[in-house]
């Protein structure tokens, strides 16, 4: 059985996840709306994961007698100044992701919750990646200062992007 406090951080870190994903759900139509094609579907792949980043958690409170309880989604940002400004923030939203992942491990641990502490490995292993890709990335813009045939050819490389999310075994997603 759940412990109260857990599920709801659980139930928070849900609707972050959710967040995630719409957000870079808006990030894709910001992308089509400027012709950038390749990154456009980066970030709807990226959607994708987040959505299964959900599913996952939802899942497992369900699995362990707790309750899941959805919130409402706030409305994303729906326009960017550049590409290296969206690649910026997503850096930034990231890295609070990450810090919410770990308050969420916090509370497992001092309700000695070890079965949600273990869950939560993934999702730290998992940030760690999400963090230094798009550093990366963020990285890349910046030395091609976010235009010109650099712009061009990594865009062409963002929508190499292989979408491996499977919603109804998101355990198995991996991207
Ligand atoms: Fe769910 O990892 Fe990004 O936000």
């Amino acid at each position: 059985m759940l412990k109260k406090r857990v599920e709801e951080v659980l139930n928070e870190q849900l609707n972050r996840e959710f967040y995630s994903a719409y957000l870079y759900l808006s990030m894709s139509a910001y992308f089509d709306s400027i012709d950038l094609e390749g990154f456009a579907h980066y970030m709807k792949v990226q959607y994708q994961e987040e959505m299964a980043h959900a599913i996952r958690i939802f899942n497992y409170v369900s699995n362990v007698g707790g309750r899941v309880t959805l919130k409402a989604v706030e409305q994303p940002k729906g326009t960017w100044k550049d590409v290296i400004e969206v690649f910026e923030e997503t850096h930034k939203h990231e890295c609070f992701i990450t810090n919410s992942i770990n308050e969420v491990l916090t509370v497992a641990h001092e309700e000695h919750d070890y079965a949600t502490i273990n869950m939560l490995q993934w999702f730290i292993g998992e940030q760690v990646e999400e963090e230094a890709t798009v550093l990366k990335i963020l990285n890349q813009l910046r030395m091609i200062e976010g235009k010109g045939p650099g712009l061009f050819m990594l865009d062409r490389e963002m929508g190499q992007r292989i979408s491996n999310v499977n919603l109804e075994n998101p355990e198995q997603t991996t991207n």
